[in-house]
This record gives C-alpha cells, sequence and structure tokens, in this order.
C-alpha cells in the first residue's frame, strides 16, 4: 500500500509538449501509437523519464527514431540516459477495451468505445506522465470499422476523415489547447446526434452537439437548451466565453460517476443528459440543467486553469460546485425559487459531508495524503469546497468576488496552480476586504478537517436597551487532527422582534475569527429574537438553545426563507429525537401541528418552499444529530419515532392535505419551471400522506385517486410521485401498479432504475422490505455489472433506507459486504463508493455496531481486495 502525499510534490522531471495518437480500434485488442515531443525540465536535468502505465502492453520505444534501453519500476516505464535537448519519444502499445471491466480508461459500452481518464486512467491506455501539471497539445488520430462505429470523436475540432480499406474508416482531431492527460477522450460508436448552432453575445459562431443512441434523440431538447443557457451564462456572469468553435456532449450508460467534463468532448452518464416528460422527473430535469452547466463551467475552471496536483482537486471541484450552484439559482429566477434551491442544496451538504467529516473517511477539503486518488472525489471536495468558496464572496461580496475571478484568471490562464493561488487571487483583487485581513486563517478551512461547532449564547439588558450575541467556536478532533485552530465563520444574521417583525438596522454579517466573540446591539425595547446563520452563510453546526417560542416565529415570521425552514427543521428534531431518548410513543402537539398548518395553508408561500418545510429531516440527518450529542444511533428507533410523526401529520393535517391536493394537482401541460415543479412536489407530498393515512385506516378513497393518477399522469413526475404514495403507503394496490410501471417502461433503462430505487426506498416494516430487496437483487433485470443498476437497489438502500439496511440480526450489513465483495472483483471505484456506507459504524448502538465491524472485517479479509476498497476500509477499521 503506497500513500501518495501532499507535501512530496516534486515538479516532472520532462514536460511532454504534444501528443500525436493514433488508435486502431479493436475490443480485443486495440493498438495505440504515442508519438511525443518532450522537453527535460531544466531544473531537473539529468533526471530519468518514468511514465505511468497500467494494465497495458508495451511493444515498442524509440527515442529520437531509435531503440532505447529501459525498465520497469513500481509500475512505471523508465527511461534513462535521454538526451538533455528535447527529443521524440515514440511508444506503441496495446490494450483490451473489451475486458476492460472498471470503465476507466478506454472500455466498451453498449458496442462502443468510450474513454473515462480522471484521474489516473490515461495510463491505462498507454504509458504516460499521467499527472495534471503536464499539458500536451493533443491530436489523434481515430481507426476503425466503419459500420459499427459510425461516429469518430475526440478533442477539439476534426480536421480530416476518410475511408480506409476493409471497411474501415478514420477520423483525425486536433485540440488547439494544451491540456493534462485525464481531459483525453475519445468515442467511437453507433450514435445520432443533435445539432445546434449558436452566436453568442461577443458574436462568435459554435456548433453544439449532443450524441445519443438512435432511439434517445427526442430526449436530448433539454440537455440542448442547458447547455445553451450554460454558456450564456458563464459569459454574462464571469465574462468567461466558450474558447471552441464545436462542443460536444456524448451519452453513454456504463459510467461510474456523472460526467466528466473533457476538453470539447464531455462525455455524461445517460441519467444526466436524457431528460422527456414521459421518462424524467422535474428532479431529474433539474439535475441535467446543473451537471450541463457544472460539466461546461469546468471548461474555464478545472481545463483552462487546471490543479498542479490532485490534492488541489476542490480547486476545480469546490469552484464548479459553486459555479453551478449559483448558475441554477439564477435560472431558478426570483428569490424564493433560488432559496428552495439553497435549502436543497445544504440538505445535500448535511446528509452527506457532515457524516463524511466525523467519520473515518474525514480529510481537509484539500487533502493531505492519498492511497486511492478515487477516493478522494467526495462531498467534502466538492461540496464542502463549494462552501469555502461560496464564504470568499460573502466575504468580498458579488462585485469584489467577479473582481477576483477575473484577476485568478489574468494570472494563472493556462497553467496548472493550487487552492493557495485561487484564494490568493479573491484576496489580491479585494485589498481592505473582510477576506483579505484574515486570509492566512480563512485558509483553515482548506487544511483542518472536521465540521466546526458555532455556539450562539444572547443576553438581554432589559435596562440599557442592549443585546449581546457571544458567538464560539470548537472544532472536534478528527483522524490524525487532534487539534484545530479557530476558522473565520461568516454568521450573516438579524434581529426579529417578539411579534416576528425585523428591527430596522440590525441585518448584517458577523465575522467570527477567534476562539470567541461578542458583539452587542443598542436601543431595543425587548429581548429580541436572533435569526442566525441565515442562507447558512457558513458550513458549521450552529448550537443554539432556541426556545420553542423562538423557534414559531421564526418558522412563522423571518425574512430569510431558509432560516424559516431551519426553524420548522429544529422543531421536528427536537420532537423525534425526545421521542427516540425516551423510547415511548410520540405524541405531537398542537402548536407545532397548527405552526405547519399555517405554513400549509399560507397563499403567500410557494408550493416548493412548503414541501420542503413540510418534509420531516431524513432518518440519516436525525442519526447524525444523535451522534453529535454523543448518543449511539438506534437506526431503528429513529425509524420508528419518524414514522409515527408521520402518521400523525398524515391525520392531524388531513384536510389541509386534501386542500394541498386540490390547488397543486393540475399543472397543465409539462414545463419543468420553478413554480409548476414545486406545485408538482407538493401535490405527491399531499397525496404521500393521504394515501399513508387512508391505508392505516382502512379507507380506500385515496388509495383509488392515486392508481388513477398513476394510470393517468401525464408524465414522470406525477407518475412516479402516485407510484410512490402507493408503494411507500404500503397500499394493496402497489404491486399490480408496480408491475404495469414495469411493463410501460420494459425498453428504458433509467426508468428501471427508478423502478427498482422506488422499491428500495420503502418505509421498512418487518424486514418486509429488505426480503423485498433481495428479491429484486435476483430479478432479470438487475446487475452489478452497470453502474446506475447496481447503485438503484444497493446504494439506494444504504443511503436513503437506514430502516431497511441496518437490522437487529445483522442481515442488512451481511448482504452489503457480499455485494461489495462481488463489485470489487471487477468495478473497485464503484466498490469502494458502496464500501463507503459502514462509515458511520462507530456511532450506532448494539447490536448494530458489533454487526456492522464484522461485516467491515469480512471485506477486509478478501485476500485479492483492490487498493481502492482496501483504503475504505482499512481506515473504518483502524
Ligand atoms: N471531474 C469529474 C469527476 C471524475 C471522477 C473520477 N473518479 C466529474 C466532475 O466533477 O465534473
Ligand atoms: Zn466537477
Amino acid at each position: 500500500v503506497t500513500l501518495t502525499r501532499r507535501e512530496d510534490y516534486v515538479a516532472p522531471s520532462h514536460w511532454i509538449r504534444s501528443v500525436d495518437l493514433t488508435f486502431e480500434l479493436e475490443p480485443a485488442k486495440t493498438l495505440v501509437i504515442s508519438r511525443m515531443q518532450v522537453e527535460p525540465n531544466a531544473d531537473r536535468p539529468g533526471e530519468p523519464l518514468r511514465l505511468d502505465g497500467e494494465d497495458i502492453t508495451l511493444t515498442r520505444v524509440l527515442v529520437n527514431g531509435n531503440s532505447v534501453s529501459f525498465h520497469f519500476d513500481a509500475g512505471q516505464l523508465v527511461l534513462e540516459k535521454l538526451p538533455a535537448e528535447p527529443f521524440a519519444l515514440e511508444i506503441r502499445n496495446t490494450c483490451a477495451p473489451g475486458k476492460n471491466t472498471q470503465l476507466s480508461g478506454l472500455y466498451t459500452s453498449g458496442g462502443g468505445f468510450f474513454t473515462q481518464c480522471e484521474a489516473q486512467g490515461f495510463r491505462r491506455i498507454t504509458y504516460f506522465a499521467d499527472r495534471p501539471d503536464v499539458m500536451a497539445v493533443f491530436k489523434v488520430t481515430l481507426r476503425a470499422d466503419a459500420k459499427l462505429y459510425p461516429m469518430l470523436l475526440s478533442n477539439g475540432n476534426l480536421v480530416e476523415s476518410g475511408e480506409l480499406p476493409k471497411g474501415r474508416h478514420y477520423a483525425v482531431w486536433s485540440d488547439p489547447h494544451p491540456k493534462p492527460s485525464y481531459l483525453f477522450a475519445l468515442v467511437a460508436a453507433d450514435l445520432v446526434c443533435r445539432e445546434q448552432k449558436i452566436r453568442t453575445r461577443s458574436g462568435q459562431d459554435h456548433t453544439l452537439q449532443v450524441y445519443v443512441r438512435a432511439g434517445d434523440l427526442d430526449k436530448t431538447e433539454h440537455a440542448m437548451n442547458s447547455l445553451i443557457a450554460s454558456i450564456a451564462w458563464d459569459e454574462a456572469r464571469f465574462g468567461l466565453k466558450l474558447d471552441l468553435e464545436r462542443f460536444m456532449i456524448v451519452a453513454v450508460s456504463d459510467f461510474n460517476m456523472g460526467a466528466m467534463e473533457n476538453k470539447g468532448l464531455n462525455i455524461f452518464n445517460t441519467k444526466f443528459v436524457l431528460a422527456s416528460p414521459a421518462t424524467a422527473t422535474d428532479i431529474d430535469f433539474g439535475n441535467v440543467e446543473s451537471v450541463v452547466g457544472h460539466e461546461y463551467f469546468h471548461n474555464w475552471t478545472g481545463n483552462r486553469i487546471t490543479c498542479r496536483d490532485w490534492f488541489q482537486l476542490s480547486l476545480k471541484e469546490g469552484l464548479t460546485v459553486y459555479r453551478d450552484q449559483e448558475f441554477s439559482q439564477d435560472m431558478a429566477g426570483v428569490a424564493s425559487a433560488r432559496a428552495v434551491k439553497r435549502i436543497e442544496d445544504v440538505r445535500q451538504l448535511r446528509q452527506s459531508q457532515y457524516p463524511e467529516d466525523a467519520g473515518p473517511m474525514a480529510h481537509p477539503v484539500r487533502p493531505d495524503q492519498y492511497q486511492a486518488i478515487d477516493n478522494f472525489y467526495t462531498a467534502t471536495v466538492y461540496d464542502k469546497g463549494a462552501e469555502v468558496v461560496r464564504m470568499m464572496a460573502t466575504l468580498v461580496g458579488r462585485a469584489g468576488f467577479r473582481k477576483g475571478m477575473d484577476l485568478y484568471f489574468a494570472r494563472h490562464d493556462g497553467q496548472a496552480v493550487t487552492c493557495d493561488d485561487f484564494a490568493q487571487a479573491i484576496a489580491d483583487a479585494n485589498h481592505g476586504s473582510a477576506l483579505a485581513e484574515r486570509l492566512d486563517t480563512f485558509k483553515h478551512w482548506y487544511a483542518q478537517a472536521g465540521t466546526p461547532r458555532l455556539k450562539a449564547e444572547g443576553s438581554f439588558d432589559a435596562d440599557t436597551g442592549r443585546y449581546t450575541l457571544t458567538l464560539s467556536q470548537h472544532t472536534p478532533a478528527t483522524p490524525g487532527q487532534p487539534l484545530k485552530q479557530p476558522f473565520v465563520i461568516p454568521v450573516a444574521m438579524g434581529l426579529l422582534d417578539a411579534a416576528g417583525q425585523p428591527i430596522t438596522g440590525t441585518d448584517r454579517v458577523l465575522v467570527l475569527d477567534t476562539a470567541s466573540q461578542s458583539w452587542t446591539f443598542d436601543g431595543l425595547t425587548a429581548a429580541p429574537v436572533p435569526s442566525l446563520l441565515r442562507g447558512f452563510s457558513a458550513p458549521v453546526i450552529l448550537e443554539w438553545d432556541a426556545s420553542e417560542a423562538e423557534l414559531f416565529t421564526l418558522l412563522g415570521h423571518d425574512t430569510d426563507a431558509f432560516n424559516r425552514w431551519e426553524a420548522g427543521q429544529r422543531l421536528a428534531v427536537q420532537r423525534l429525537l425526545a421521542a427516540v431518548r425516551q423510547g415511548g410513543d410520540l405524541v405531537l402537539d398542537e402548536a407545532f401541528v397548527s405552526a405547519l398548518r399555517s405554513v400549509l395553508n399560507d397563499p403567500a408561500l410557494d408550493a416548493a418552499f412548503k414541501e420542503l418545510v413540510l418534509t420531516l429531516p431524513s432518518e440519516g440527518y436525525l442519526a447524525e444529530r444523535m451522534a453529535e450529542a454523543g448518543e449511539p444511533i438506534d437506526p431503528q428507533k429513529i425509524h420508528a419515532a419518524r414514522e409515527s410523526m408521520r402518521a400523525q401529520l398524515a391525520r392531524s393535517l388531513h384536510a389541509d392535505w386534501v386542500t394541498a391536493w386540490e390547488q397543486n394537482s393540475q399543472t397543465g401541460g409539462y414545463r419543468p419551471d420553478p413554480v409548476s415543479c414545486g406545485r408538482r412536489a407538493l401535490a405527491n407530498l399531499a397525496l404521500n400522506m393521504l394515501v399513508l393515512d387512508g391505508v392505516a385506516h382502512g379507507e380506500p378513497l385515496w388509495q383509488g385517486k392515486a392508481l388513477q393518477r398513476f394510470k393517468d399522469a401525464g408524465n414522470m413526475t406525477d407518475r412516479l410521485g402516485a407510484l410512490a404514495a402507493l408503494v411507500h403507503g404500503r397500499s394493496s394496490l402497489a404491486g399490480a401498479a408496480l408491475e404495469r410501471f414495469h411493463a410501460m417502461f420494459s425498453g428504458e433503462a433509467l426508468v428501471i432504475d427508478k423502478w427498482f430505487a422506488l422499491q428500495a426506498t420503502a418505509p421498512e416494516q418487518d424486514g418486509q422490505v429488505f426480503a423485498q430487496i433481495k428479491v429484486l437483487a435476483r430479478h432479470p433485470d438487475y446487475s452489478l455489472r452497470n453502474p446506475n443498476r447496481a447503485r438503484s437497489l444497493l446504494l439506494t438502500m444504504t443511503q436513503l433506507n437506514p430502516g431497511a439496511f441496518h437490522r437487529a440480526d445483522g442481515a442488512g450489513y451481511a448482504f452489503w459486504a457480499d455485494k461489495v465483495q462481488e463489485v470489487d472483483g471487477f468495478n473497485p471505484q464503484l466498490a469502494s463508493r458502496m464500501a463507503r456506507a459502514l462509515d458511520r459504524w462507530r456511532a450506532l448502538a448494539e447490536p448494530f455496531r458489533s454487526h456492522a465491524r464484522t461485516a467491515i472485517e469480512r471485506i477486509a479479509a478478501k485476500t485479492d481486495l483492490s487498493g481502492d476498497t482496501r483504503e475504505i476500509v482499512t481506515r473504518a477499521l483502524a
């Protein structure tokens, strides 16, 4: 096991200035010829050239046309006694794309060839200095059977194409922009394309193309529109223009993650390209827009300016997530829709990043070491990284952030740089700002893992009319980092009076940069209600002993939509955890119910926001809250308490759910805009509650209505929502509806994924859901080989259905361990992702904890376990 350390970074011994690649494409054996112009690094004269290679067969090495001696060391090809002047290096090797089940490097999917090179897939194609600080100009010749692979694509511009003997053809592509090897891509497949010519604001002409399989063309309009919108947005908001004549997106159904930003040739998981009203939900439409945006925005933040080394991954990922979040907010438009998107992003951060930061995989946004870099494409690097960028933007203001970005590009365009370079540019463009004044302290966000606890205490002195707010911070130890320095925490806040009205002049952004600090507010006539951390201005855990009255005031009146939602969640969490602790029944109080009723019936609020407020905190979120309080997590007690609260809200708000359904269930012709998406979401929640209540009380009315809705639905959001109401409500009508759904969409892989996932999220009762998941794992349509399908059942269960996964008999863990072992045999990246499911095992109560340890140990005992999965289980058991 080798550990790579950030502090060991050294510049490369040689630069590779250009690469001319020729591929003779065959599934069983592809020949690769690589002709490189190599230049010794003047700072490291006389050093050997070490080239990375993995699972490929070397056939020839020529330096300036002559054969040379070489040897292998630690998996690298080592060339010694090389010329001191620039030289030509030619390498020939073969690889076997048809046998590449890892989906990293060059592989086949659905009869075509596709690549995935980030982070270290290029070395599985040919020998190369496979590191992001080596940037070369690529020219690529593809040769393949013309019938089987009519489309031959690579990065940049098509310069030549034509016929070859024996039914083959070729294409030559040239990319003028120097790039690291991880941004290389090729596609050779039988695809069709939607094309659109555009002229941008600045008057440049471009050709945009979305390539898919023949039957999928009618599902590409939304991706194309999202791409056009992304191009316009980046130019308008950041002054960043498309620098290529042609920009292509290709969809592939076997893909380890979401999508990949290869220069000019983005390759996407079909899940984030294909969308039609009949097959995709509102959430899918939103995801397509944000992922298309994300990959497009990488063209500047990632491709034009890339990472010096993989420890700097958040340089491009944190920044690009921030950019795609802002894009989606701008697309949503009005303030209330922006707030909904912000709440969803924060919910995601807390659901996935907070547990990561509290568990064995905790690492800084800029990690210090790794065994397998693929394990560090994490919620911390992406989502917490985006929060770090967002805090910078808060500290320098919107215009200041734009100035900082401009300076970043002016300084570093065409370079491979570090997170320090980015932060420095933002600070240097904003002298005297709250960021520039404390940049070194701010950068602890890059270096220290763990979620800070922000404690807030207020006191009011009636004699002087002064309110004092004291903020203090503390960050728990994480693996390898026992002691933490204080962070710079921007706390957006304001004060409300007891009636919930904002107190003029109290809105501000406090900047806490020490262990503890106080602020005063004068001229008050009564104790105010503080609204703290508005818009979730920092990725911390706010420890604030709010009274029930304060929370009700915030829920009912705060001007900040995020904190209104947050107050509702806190009220729910307090009740749920009290029930878990007492082990007794949960009896909902009228105050809480009527506060939720007011939100549900408030004509001034958006449906989307109502749906968020009325959705209870997830079981995973509740588990983390228990762990934060130092209490062992009992997933079954949490599940029982939450189910009980859902049932009571279904009952006590029955009339209000009916109204919500009646007002929101007809949205007319399908459009995925924020208003109609919000209405569909609320209608689906209402239907879910009404069916739940109907089943509980033996009333068939709403089950029948749900079935009718399922049959009549004009779009997938309504159809799946109705089906979910039946399945999640355990209606006796669910089985037949599921069968019908399966038959309706048998040719639609992405919809069949939903069919598996829906059943994997059904609320557990007496082990029936887990039993059904095991049955589904043997369904003829189920397969671990396709990552989307594998995830639809397994990751859905482990991440979203704690009640089914965490069983007192440990059978859920044993099932998981079997599947992780199996997948590890052919796709280590997918296996190591799945292996993260029990990261938090130490926080579990008995008997879960002991069963979990046994299951992890069983995975660890597999002798030929991949390096990726080994890193995960070793850290879990450490
Ligand atoms: N940069 C890719 C992720 C690559 C993951 C490699 N294991 C997608 C993205 O973040 O845009
Ligand atoms: Zn990215």
